[in-house]
């Protein structure tokens, strides 16, 4: 890619606006002008898209092909300026123009195709593997519409379709001659060829086309430019109808067809298996794999038997692990292949990676939808699972009672964590914690079965957006201080260390922060109209709304607080701004409960006159990617307080580390990794530990009641919930009350609650002395280049994928 000086920039912007909107740029909208730059920015890269994708034609590398049913890219046209190296001359040039860069790339809408951490996850390893030029891409789900936008009506969550796609999106390219066809459903028979094999013969099937917009994926200044292949359905046309029913049949099923990327999921671990959702799911993997397969095909132009040393496979989550039947079937239906050929090329193909311990997360489909949408997978399946069980029986005789633990298929039911074992060669916790309790609880008998199959990929995420876009301040004091090769190789933040007494360096740092919470606060009042005192703490918890991430606990907290305020009015308590940002599945009602709850007490708290503005409560409405990136650098204390055992890694996390906020937190998922890293002085820990909460479950010694009757400070908190003091309607918030008290509070909020308010007591006490909060959050920055995801990915090429840097 050229290098573009600012006075090219400025032309090349205003011969765009005159080409494409026919107006000199001083009439041309700020819209217009985001729609002139990304497609200056697009052009830029098409070049080194092209010369990416014929290298990798040529020369024939091993590749991996990340299938995800979620990809949470955010905002493209800044992260693509600044990966391509134009961003400081587009910004320049901006503003030459007499417009405010932060204004143009908001025009942007991100595009919501994922729940939360998962799909993140996936969004900045693609950003790692084309900056570390492997070859490495994206294949996902075109949904037409994204994740919902979140809006609050009376404090209660209420949900907004999110059309993104309204205006066109800049980044994508439609692929006709890539498109694939693809069936469904219908019926198998299995016909014996002359020669004796098998050939099956399917009717009535729903034909699909699958036709992919690709969005390049560009990494960090270094000429490579990856794909991300999003899969949309559309129905095959045919032409003249012979009466008017026909016509409306033919209609309906056409929609029916473009319901399959229709909509995302929300992530609901509580719901029932969706026939559409295992549509999409079989969607995503078959057109995946026909193009994987052809592009092989045309390219490497060998035996299928080839196929794993050219090409790794890894899924994300069970969501894609039909692709492990639907690649068997490929091999012996469409390849000829026998049984035991096809098994061993599709295991040495897939790596399994796991993100939840949850069990009552665990995708499980009842058999009878899979017989009847996938007929011959189904019957893959069974005979996958088989020759497993067989397998145990016959070689593993001392895991034979566990058979009904670990069969494939079970209660009627296809157990698709088990099949993505069983059929890939790795399979993948997301931090040290939740691998080792995959290993020893959750999948100990396939770990006994399989040791070596086994690892830990501790989560990371992209510094260059997350530190070097979202807070510039930050990346050029940084940079200033130790030069710039931190950007291309994060673990020299650990230069810092050399600064946590130099007194000017900390001062710098503390008003770089200072001017971020500024900029949050104007934000939060242009959204809300609540000013906030910008000298308070700010108190983050950013992340999905989940009762075992305990967004309740840290309103616990506040309502604590607001009672001891209220007692005794004089009390000096350092201000603070508790911030939320979280959605609900729009079927969770407990969830939503607690944003009711939340926004209720938020209420109550900012209209208290005699609280003197020393507590704030914001819930920041419809959290999203380009939200995160103006929360993130403004936060002084992240709260990462889940109930131990639970959060497999968490990677908001690592970013607020990363931009100098310390963590409040119970030793679970990567926290422990934090801890372990920056030390006991510069993390604040409290809370139960996994173990203790696994025993607890076994024993069944904690009684939610005991505490409650015990702690004089909770029970006046669930009486105000269960009497109706915070709800606009009387007795509101009963339904928590008894809830905990019903289930025996499975989180263990009450039981943490004493060293959760005793922990924020020695942050108050911490921030008290500026100088040493500094130091400590210098401590965390200089540490956060261990979660970067190039560690993480470097991890997976050469301990999982086996690939090498073009
Ligand atoms: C499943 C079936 C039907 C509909 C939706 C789903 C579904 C969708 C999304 C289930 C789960 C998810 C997302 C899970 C997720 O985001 N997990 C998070 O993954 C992060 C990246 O590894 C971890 O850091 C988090 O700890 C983990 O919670």
């Amino acid at each position: 890619m050229t290098k573009w000086n600012v006075d090219e920039f400025v032309q090349a912007i205003v011969s765009k606006t005159e080409s494409q909107y026919e107006k000199k740029i001083d009439e041309a909208t700020i819209n217009e002008v985001y729609y002139a730059v990304s497609a200056i920015v697009s052009q830029e890269i098409t070049g080194s898209w092209t010369k990416t994708k014929e290298s990798y034609q040529k020369n024939n590398p091993k590749q991996v092909y990340y299938l995800s049913m979620e990809f949470l890219i955010g905002g493209l046209l800044e992260s693509n300026l600044l990966n391509s190296g134009m961003w400081e001359s587009c910004n320049q040039a901006l503003v030459k123009l007499g417009f405010d860069p932060v204004e143009v790339y908001r025009q942007e809408r991100d595009p919501g195709l994922g729940n939360g951490g998962l799909g993140r996850l996936a969004a900045c390893f693609l950003d790692s593997m084309a900056s570390l030029h492997y070859p490495g891409h994206g294949y996902g789900i075109r949904y037409r519409y994204g994740m919902f936008e979140q809006r609050f009506i009376n404090g209660y969550q209420t949900e907004l379709p999110d059309f993104w796609l309204k205006n066109p999106y800049p980044w994508e390219t439609r692929r006709d001659e890539e498109a694939v066809y693809i069936e469904f459903g219908g019926t198998v028979h299995m016909l014996k060829r002359n020669d004796g094999s098998l050939e099956c013969k399917y009717e009535n099937t729903d034909k699909v086309l699958a036709v992919p917009y690709d969005v390049p994926v560009v990494g960090y200044k270094n000429q490579v430019v990856n794909t991300l292949r999003l899969w949309s359905a559309e129905p095959i046309f045919v032409s003249s109808q012979s009466n008017t029913e026909d016509y409306y049949r033919h209609l309906e099923h056409n929609h029916s067809i473009e319901q399959i990327s229709g909509i995302l999921y929300p992530d609901d671990s509580s719901e029932e298996g969706k026939r559409l959702r295992i549509k999409q799911q079989y969607f995503l993997v078959i057109s995946s794999l026909k193009s994987i397969v052809k592009d092989y095909k045309s390219n490497v132009r060998k035996s299928l038997i080839h196929l794993p040393d050219y090409v790794v496979i890894q899924i994300n989550d069970t969501h894609p692990s039909l692709a492990i039947p639907e690649l068997m079937r490929m091999l012996m239906d469409e390849e000829g292949f026998g049984w035991d050929t096809a098994w061993r090329i599709t295991t040495k193909v897939f790596a399994y990676t796991n993100h939840t311990i949850l069990s009552e997360a665990l995708e499980k489909w009842p058999i009878a939808m899979i017989k009847s949408l996938l007929p011959r997978l189904y019957m893959i399946i069974d005979e996958i699972n088989e020759r497993f069980c067989q397998g145990i029986w016959f070689d593993h005789p001392e895991l034979r009672d566990k058979i009904p633990d670990m069969a494939v298929i079970a209660d009627n039911q296809i157990h698709m964590a088990r099949l993505a074992i069983v059929g890939s060669f790795s399979v993948n916790g997301v931090a040290k914690l939740h691998t080792e309790i995959i290993k020893t609880q959750e999948m100990k008998d396939f770990y006994k079965l399989y040791p070596n199959r086994f690892n830990n990929k501790t989560n990371g995420i992209t510094h260059r957006r997350w530190l070097v876009m979202a807070n510039p301040r930050l990346a050029n004091l940084i940079t200033e201080t130790i030069g710039s090769r931190w950007i291309k190789h994060p673990r020299e933040l650990t230069h810092l260390l050399r600064y946590t007494k130099n007194r000017p360096f900390l001062e710098k740092l503390g008003q770089i922060k200072q001017q971020n919470k500024k900029d949050l606060a104007k934000y939060i009042h242009k959204a809300t109209g609540i000013v906030v005192d910008e000298q308070s703490i700010f108190d983050v918890q950013i992340k999905r709304l989940h009762e075992y991430k305990r967004q309740l606990l840290n309103i616990f907290h506040v309502i604590y607080l607001y009672n001891e305020l209220k007692e005794n009015p004089q009390l000096d308590i350092v201000p603070r701004t508790f911030i939320f940002g979280a959605k609900a599945a729009p079927s969770y009602y407990f969830a939503k409960e607690v944003i009711k709850l939340i926004n209720t007490v938020a209420s109550v708290v900012n209209h208290d006159p005699s609280i003197k503005g020393k507590l704030k409560v914001v819930f920041l409405e419809n959290y999203n990617v380009s939200l995160a990136e103006k929360i993130i650098p403004a936060a002084d204390l992240s709260e990462q307080i889940s109930t131990a055992g639970k959060e497999a890694s968490g990677t908001g996390n690592m970013k607020m580390m990363m931009n100098g906020a310390l963590t409040i937190g119970t030793l679970d998922g990567a926290n422990i990794e934090i801890k372990n890293l920056v030390g006991d002085p510069n993390i604040f820990i409290f809370g139960l530990r996994s173990e203790e909460v696994f025993n607890y479950y076994q024993n069944g010694e904690y009684s939610a009641n005991e505490t409650y009757q015990n702690d004089e400070r909770i029970s006046r908190i669930l009486h105000q919930l269960r009497d109706g003091i915070f709800g606009q309607q009387d007795l509101e918030f009963k339904d928590i009350y008894y809830h905990i008290l019903s289930t025996n509070d499975p989180y263990f909020i009450l039981e943490d609650f004493d060293g959760y308010v005793e922990t924020q007591q020695l942050v108050d006490q911490a921030y008290q002395h500026e100088s040493k909060w500094l130091s400590k959050s210098l401590i965390n920055i200089a540490h956060s280049g261990k979660f970067s995801s190039d560690r993480t990915i470097q991890e997976y090429a050469t301990g999982i994928w086996r690939i090498e840097k073009q």
